[in-house]
């Protein structure tokens, strides 16, 4: 009889899809809550609000697309529509848009301006689309507004050539005497699907997973394959915001866990579900004069990205555009050292070229010097008893390292549950860290020091263990 429980086997055997696994690969990407609300100051606006008021006289989102490249980030997803279902786009569906306002006399349209910038420096362009509308009449109506919010996906979907993430949230403001609208979800996934196979659905819904609060942190274990009902959109619409002055700072301390043995243990249904962690750059979503003064520091926004990126999430860093379209000087500054601290940190991987040993794998298909092949179908692969494995890292000379970065396998599933990381140093073998999930990425950092061998020991596992980046920075 096998030693693994059936329920650790099935949830070794949980893998992502292709898309998942694009999405995942861009780690890194740009938000942008730009609409009425920045001409109204704004975070929720009543839908009411006067076109005209749409002016942004210096737009170029080619600006933004480039900052955000030298930002070392790999997409962009814009609020084609907020929650006062203004468009950016001049939809057939509404004249609440910016063909009603006369901003470049009607003709504008930032969607399609946004999606040409994004392609032409190399992003992917994602949108999103809140469900919640409070300018449409229709809005309450079922399925009236359903048709009509499918409508908007598919003008979305089929005009602005490829998306790579539909980000779909929960929140909803309505009040006791408030219109309520029952989405009908699996027919928005299923028009997804249908018209861009390859986009994400994030948030309410199925590929990627909210990470539960809006301060930039994840937890410290982030498991990807989590109980299914964590992906239910009621479960998700009723843990969204309800009240604008109250955005969700902290994780709620029920959902700590949501992965380890103890969670799934009793479930019967899984799912690969990634997190994501979003963040703006400042104190709101959208752009406020009174916010100038809240930009994140590159200290701060350096430890998001290391407890995001550097722990199995993907990071999505808002920055909000100022009425004249362009992006504020502060914010602008910030992120270009943002770029430059990425590149500084990440400049030379000291581990091309050098010796990684096991002690165990499967095959010669799979030792750990695969591991160092610079492509994401070769990797490590345990053998028989992967727990107590260990991978040296041989780096041929001493180097100084603060930073060692691992990466499972994925497209395999996530297995690795508890592995630690030693460095050695006066010709004895020092541990550097503990840890539990490592999964796409995971990211060490620690004080500098200099070293020649590392080793990485796997000391619990689901069914096996992978290993495709072993880097040392
Ligand atoms: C929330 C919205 O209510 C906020 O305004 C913002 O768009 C945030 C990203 O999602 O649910």
């Amino acid at each position: 009889m096998s030693k693994y429980p059936d329920y650790v086997k099935y949830a070794a055997s949980v893998v992502p899809s292709e898309r998942q696994i694009k999405w995942q690969e861009t780690e890194f990407n740009a938000f942008v809550h730009f609409g009425m609300n920045t001409f109204t100051d704004s975070e929720w606006g009543n839908g009411n609000d006067d076109p005209d008021l749409f002016n942004p006289e210096k737009l170029n989102c080619r600006k933004w697309a480039k900052l955000f490249k030298l930002s070392g980030m790999n997409g962009l997803i814009l609020t084609a529509k907020h929650h006062d279902g203004f468009c950016l786009w001049p939809s057939k569906y509404t004249d609440y848009s910016v063909k009603s306002s006369s901003w470049r006399d009607g003709k504008g349209d930032v969607v399609g301006e946004c999606s040409a910038a994004c392609k032409d420096a190399g992003l992917k362009f994602g949108i999103y689309l809140s469900p919640w509308d409070r300018h449409e009449a229709s809005y309450g109506s079922g399925e009236e507004y359903n048709n009509f919010y499918k409508h908007q996906l598919t003008e979305l979907l089929t005009n602005y050539g490829e998306i790579f993430c539909v980000w779909l949230d929960g929140a909803c403001g309505e009040g006791p005497n408030g219109k309520k609208q029952e989405y009908d979800w699996d027919g928005y996934f299923s028009l997804i699907r249908e018209l861009q196979p390859e986009a994400a659905i994030c948030i309410c819904g199925p590929d990627v997973r909210w990470c539960g609060n809006e301060s930039g942190v994840c937890r410290k274990s982030e498991w990807s394959v989590v109980p299914y009902y964590h992906s239910k959109y009621e479960l998700i619409s009723s843990e969204s915001q309800t009240d604008v002055s109250r955005p969700p700072k902290k994780i709620n301390p029920t959902a700590l866990d949501l992965g380890s043995r103890k969670q799934i243990r009793n479930c019967n249904k899984l799912i690969w579900y990634p997190a994501e962690v979003d963040v703006s750059i400042r104190k709101g979503w959208f752009y406020h004069t009174s916010d100038d003064y809240s930009v994140k520091p590159l200290t701060k926004l350096m430890d998001i990205y290391y407890n995001s990126v550097g722990a199995n999430a993907n990071l999505l860093l808002n920055i909000p555009p100022m009425p004249d379209g362009t992006i504020n000087e502060r914010d602008m500054n910030t992120l270009l050292s943002m770029g430059a601290q990425l590149e500084i940190d990440f400049n030379e991987n000291l581990a091309e070229g050098s010796v990684m040993t096991d002690n165990n794998h499967a095959d010669d298909a799979h030792t750990a010097q695969h591991i160092l092949i610079n492509d994401s179908e070769e990797y490590w692969l345990s053998g028989d008893k992967p727990e107590g494995s260990e991978i040296v890292l041989d780096l041929c000379d001493e180097y100084d390292i603060d930073k060692i970065v691992l990466g499972e396998h994925i497209r395999t599933g996530q297995q690795i549950e508890s592995f630690s990381l030693y460095a050695k140093i006066n010709n004895k073998w020092k541990k550097i860290d503990d840890g539990t999930v490592i999964g796409y990425k995971r990211i060490i950092r620690f004080k500098e020091m200099r070293v020649r061998y590392f080793k990485l020991v796997i000391n619990e596992t689901r069914c096996f263990a992978t290993i495709s980046k072993f880097e040392a920075y």
